[in-house]
């Protein structure tokens, strides 16, 4: 046992003062400092220096290790050209994120307080890099492939890169499956891969509703895909319709990333369902998608998370930009409402939307944790100050155990 004496520890409710928290793999006991000092006599203590804050680590729940390579390859600003430029370069991209890039790319989100992610993985190829990395991990293995004809080989494939990462057994690593979209994924390999969903009890995601492309394909088998799909498949028309695509996932939560062409009836599906949003604005940004409707999500009591995305479209893997970017981008949500919503959605919200015991200094929870050092005391603007002032992280904690 642990004892860890911060000044301040932020909770969902409210901020804790002058309270301690003793822990080994998880958070035993929160109490002032004497008295976990009587109960845990042989516990090491650690005294945090003034003004200092204890908060969970963040929850990164979207992400492409294997597109780490990306700078300046893809081309930003409209969704098909950006496809267009994945599909020219992806070999190279891909290739040239070798074990160096995808540490890097761990490491990287280690430093901004990212302790859990949600991996997507297109290939397998990152598999060592997850399953070694001092993070938790959900290894979502991704489902692709929109033709029929090609369902034996795609699934055999999908099948050999889940059961590796089912391999892995190491505490903080869960596989899990990712059905790429609804316009990528042909219904009789989406149905085929439900099943051991559901029987397996794994956790699922998919991209969904992301671009106007996506829509009109989805809707009528028009837009900028048409052209898309009869060139490079020699396929013209949908496989399937989002209405059908959310059928699939009924009774099952699903973690849904984009939705910012959702329509109406189906956020009502989502609420219904209990789906999760997975909400990436760098990325919607960059690939000319425009904005999620965040009050109509909040209208719909639907739960929300902020990710990242990978660097396929986005600069950083950090989720204070992140959310920085989200707080501007959302101006009619009053911002301190907002800021304290998005620090919740990293944290306590995604770690429901995954299944896992953390996102919460809480009593119970797995010891994720993150101390940072803040200049000032605090005050009631907390939630605002985190987000623009990108305090100095000090120390952090995976299931336990000092990281850094
Ligand atoms: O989330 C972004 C944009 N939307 C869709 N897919 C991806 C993103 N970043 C990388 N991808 C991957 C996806 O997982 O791109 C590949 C898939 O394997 C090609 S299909 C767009
Ligand atoms: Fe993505």
């Amino acid at each position: 046992m642990q004892i860890i004496s911060p000044n301040y520890i932020l909770t969902p409710d409210k901020l804790l003062k002058n309270q301690a928290i003793a822990y080994d793999k998880t958070i035993h006991k929160i109490a002032p400092l004497h008295q976990l000092k009587e109960l845990y006599p042989d516990a090491k203590v650690t005294q945090l220096q003034e003004n200092s804050l204890i908060m969970p680590g963040l929850i990164n729940s979207h992400v492409h290790i294997e597109f780490s390579a990306n700078k300046t390859t893809l081309s930003y600003g409209d969704f098909m050209n950006w496809l267009y430029s994945v599909i020219e370069n992806r070999e190279e991209l891909v290739g040239e994120c070798d074990s160096a890039c995808m540490s890097k790319a761990l490491e990287s989100m280690l430093d901004g307080g990212i302790t859990t992610f949600g991996a997507i993985s297109s290939h397998g190829m990152d598999l060592d890099a997850c399953a070694t990395s001092a993070q938790n991990v959900v290894y979502f293995n991704e489902l692709i492939g929109s033709q029929a004809t090609m369902a034996d080989a795609l699934f055999g494939d999908f099948i050999s890169r889940l059961d590796a990462s089912k391999a892995i057994k190491r505490e903080g690593f869960y596989p899990a499956v990712a059905i790429h979209s609804p316009y990528s994924v042909h219904p009789v390999l989406i149905k085929k891969a439900l099943e051991i969903v559901k029987s397996e009890k794994l956790k699922l995601t998919a991209h969904f509703m992301e671009s106007d492309a996506e829509r009109d394909w989805l809707d009528d088998s028009s837009g900028d895909f048409k052209n898309f799909f009869s060139k490079l498949l020699k396929q013209n028309a949908n496989v399937s319709d989002a209405s059908e695509f959310l059928e699939h996932f009924t009774a099952h939560s699903t973690l849904l990333t984009h939705a910012v062409k959702a329509n109406e009836d189906e956020l009502n599906s989502i609420a219904t369902n209990a789906h999760t949003i997975i909400h990436c604005p760098i990325s919607n940004r960059l690939l000319g998608n425009g904005a999620l409707d965040l009050e109509a999500l909040e209208a719909k009591n639907i739960n929300w998370v902020c990710a990242t995305d990978g660097l396929s479209s986005n600069y950083k893997l950090d989720l204070f930009e992140e959310m920085k970017v989200a707080l501007f981008m959302h101006h009619k949500i009053p911002l301190l409402e907002l800021a304290k919503k998005l620090i919740l959605s990293v944290t306590k919200n995604a770690a429901t939307a995954l299944g896992l015991n953390t996102g919460e200094i809480k009593e119970g929870k797995n010891a994720d944790m993150l101390v940072l050092d803040l200049e000032k005391k605090p005050n009631e603007e907390l939630a605002i100050h985190l987000i623009l002032h990108r305090y100095n992280i000090s120390k952090i904690y995976i299931n336990g155990k000092a990281i850094k």
